[in-house]
């Protein structure tokens, strides 16, 4: 466990959270001198950057655009005191890795882009003084991280990032950051699981500090009334008649955790909580016990010129699209979202399949149009993977601690299209879904997006799921345009093939979609049309509306996103319901329709 890991900043009676999010300085360092020539003290020749955003699009050269390597971030920021406290920086994510300095000293490292850094700064800041922040970041891929690429070195000298994915390769601090001051004794950590009894509930909390004083724990509803409280690092809060959390109707109390000393407050976190259950029942998904069939997106964090930096404003439009859309759930594909996200469909009643990072698993830059194809690439038969198992399942440690307390995520995505089909993948995926399994309180639902050679003779990997998450595209990648009769009848093959198993666990499509131009209409309709978009929407809907056991469709992809430039992509897929500017296409009415009585 990671101190204030999973604890999002916030300011309450013994706390403090200084958003350090502006403009800082920027080098790019391709020949990783920046260590040597002590960057983390003093940086010559910056420029100046925005935090939070990607690096990518704020810059008119293609240099900068595809920059893969060594670059820096320096700022200073005023501590005004620094007695009877700790004080932490917090990174909502450095993409993929970074070395974090104060006052050049080193603070920690921290692998993997899309999860918190955190470090304690205590000992090293000057009160009264601006302090130096300096921060090494580096973004390249390769068979070992997460996501998984390589790194590919042009005869000028020039690297560039190979992703094994299909979205651009953002990179840079593309959260918010904070400057955190908590006491020397603290909250370093709490779960909270409810579970329901007639009208009432009951939440087993069990909470974590560095200290022996007393703890105190409170429950508010919506209207400050005090309705439970208890005492102890574990206990249960009994609540009356209590407000559940609801798909589309969400109910949040407020959870305050103290540590106490008499009537003195050492310590005060809180947060809003959902009461809610969730379980899988032979082939449906249960919230608060009622059989819920999902209706959404899979999604990217995605945007112009701020590519995956973090933006309110753009986390509102997503949600009122989605709301207009009669969404109940989306899937963080391809990797754990900025915290916010999840904090606002808490709000706003939406379910989350939270996917850790573990998306490239095969070898291949067009895995998109390669999955399909049968191809095998031997990817958890080589020597990196004892490294990369290790990462994965510090990464998944890490999101379900970050993700844990959120009523809004009920199930964990544990990759995304691996190769499944040896013994091999078996016994990797077998480790991270037994961890998994160990760390989540909530008992949730785990699960993995599988690819088309993922068929059910082949793959080596479905009995580890709770729910099945299939990504096919019958009528796209398979059989499309005149020849999607072809494609459905396939898509029923394969159903067919999936029933005769009897698995008797949900099966959700995490992925099914066209590309399309939303400026191009054509009667007949033609692949990249609106019109074909929506007539490959009807088409696999009369499949999803035949097996009882299909329980969600989440479409690829909620907007057009970036990728990897080349010849499959027009500037960025363009499988977006609504344009990456978050304009509807035609086939958003289509959802809007089949959606409002699913
Ligand atoms: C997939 C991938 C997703 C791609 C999508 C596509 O199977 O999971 O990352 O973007 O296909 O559009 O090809």
């Amino acid at each position: 466990m990671l101190d204030q890991l999973s604890l999002y900043p916030r300011i309450t009676h013994t706390r403090t959270s200084v958003s350090l999010d502006g403009m800082w300085h920027f080098r790019f360092d391709p020949e990783s001198i920046g260590e040597q020539e002590k960057w983390m003290d003093h940086m010559d020749s910056s420029i100046s950057i925005p935090v939070p955003s990607s690096f990518a699009d704020l810059f008119t050269d293609q240099y900068s655009k595809n920059y893969c390597g060594d670059f820096w971030y320096e700022t200073d920021f005023f501590v005004p005191k620094t007695e009877n406290c700790r004080t932490m920086l917090r990174f909502g994510s450095i993409t993929h890795r970074g070395t974090v300095y104060v006052n050049g000293v080193k603070i920690t490292e921290h692998e993997g882009g899309f999860l918190p850094v955190i470090g304690d700064i205590t000992d090293v800041v000057k009160p009264g003084e601006f302090n130096h922040l300096a921060v090494k970041a580096n973004n390249e891929l390769n068979e070992s991280s997460l996501p998984c690429g390589s790194v590919k070195t042009l005869q000028n000298g020039t690297k560039l990032a190979f992703p094994y994915f299909d979205f651009f390769n953002y990179s840079g601090i593309q959260r918010s950051v904070y400057l955190i001051q908590i006491p020397d004794e603290h909250i370093q950590d709490y779960s909270a699981v409810s579970s329901l009894s007639g009208n009432d509930a009951d939440v087993a909390y069990e909470v974590i500090t560095n200290g022996e004083h007393e703890v105190r724990v409170s429950l508010f509803d919506a209207d400050g009334n005090k309705v439970a409280e208890s005492s102890g690092k574990k206990g249960t809060l009994h609540v009356e008649n209590a407000h559940l959390w609801n798909v589309r109707k969400a109910y949040l109390y407020n959870l305050c955790i103290q540590i106490v000393d008499g009537e003195k407050v050492i310590d005060e976190y809180m947060e809003r909580y959902g009461i809610r259950t969730v379980e899988i029942k032979g082939t449906k998904i249960l919230v608060n016990g009622n059989p819920v069939y999902l209706k959404g997106f899979g999604k990217h964090e995605d945007f112009d010129i701020i590519g995956r930096g973090f933006n309110w404003p753009l986390v509102k439009r997503d949600f009122e699209c989605m709301k207009w859309t009669n969404a109940n759930c989306f899937r963080t594909s391809h990797y754990p979202y900025a915290e916010e996200w999840y904090q606002f469909a808490d709000e706003e009643g939406f379910l989350i399949i939270d996917e850790v990072a573990a998306v490239g698993m095969m070898r291949s830059t067009r895995n998109f149009a390669v999955a399909g194809t049968g191809n095998y690439t031997y990817f958890f038969e080589t020597p990196t993977v004892p490294a990369l198992l290790k990462n994965h399942l510090l990464q998944v440690e890490e999101m379900i601690e970050r993700d844990k307390n959120h009523a809004s995520v009920f199930a964990f995505s544990l990759f995304n299209e691996p190769e499944t089909t040896s013994t091999y993948a078996h016994d990797y995926f077998s480790k991270v879904f037994e961890r998994a399994r160990e760390l989540d309180p909530q008992h949730r639902p785990m699960t993995g997006a599988f690819e088309k050679n993922s068929a059910p003779e082949k793959c080596q990997c479905y009995m580890l799921v709770d729910f099945m998450c299939l990504n096919r595209y019958y009528g796209w990648y398979i059989s499309g345009g005149p020849e999607i009769s072809d494609a459905i009848y396939k898509f029923h093959d394969e159903m067919q093939r999936w029933q005769a198993k009897k698995l008797n666990v949900p099966f959700v499509f995490t992925e099914f979609g066209t590309d399309t131009l939303a400026t191009e209409h054509k009667l007949p309709s033609v692949m990249w049309a609106q019109e074909y978009q929506n007539e490959y929407l009807e088409e696999n809907f009369k499949v999803f509306d035949t097996y009882d056991f299909i329980q969600g469709e989440l479409v690829w992809n909620f907007a057009d996103f970036q990728t990897t430039e080349g010849i499959m992509r027009v500037n960025g897929n363009k499988k977006g319901v609504f344009t990456r500017e978050r304009q509807p296409k035609d086939a958003a009415f289509t959802f809007r329709k089949r959606w409002e009585n699913k």
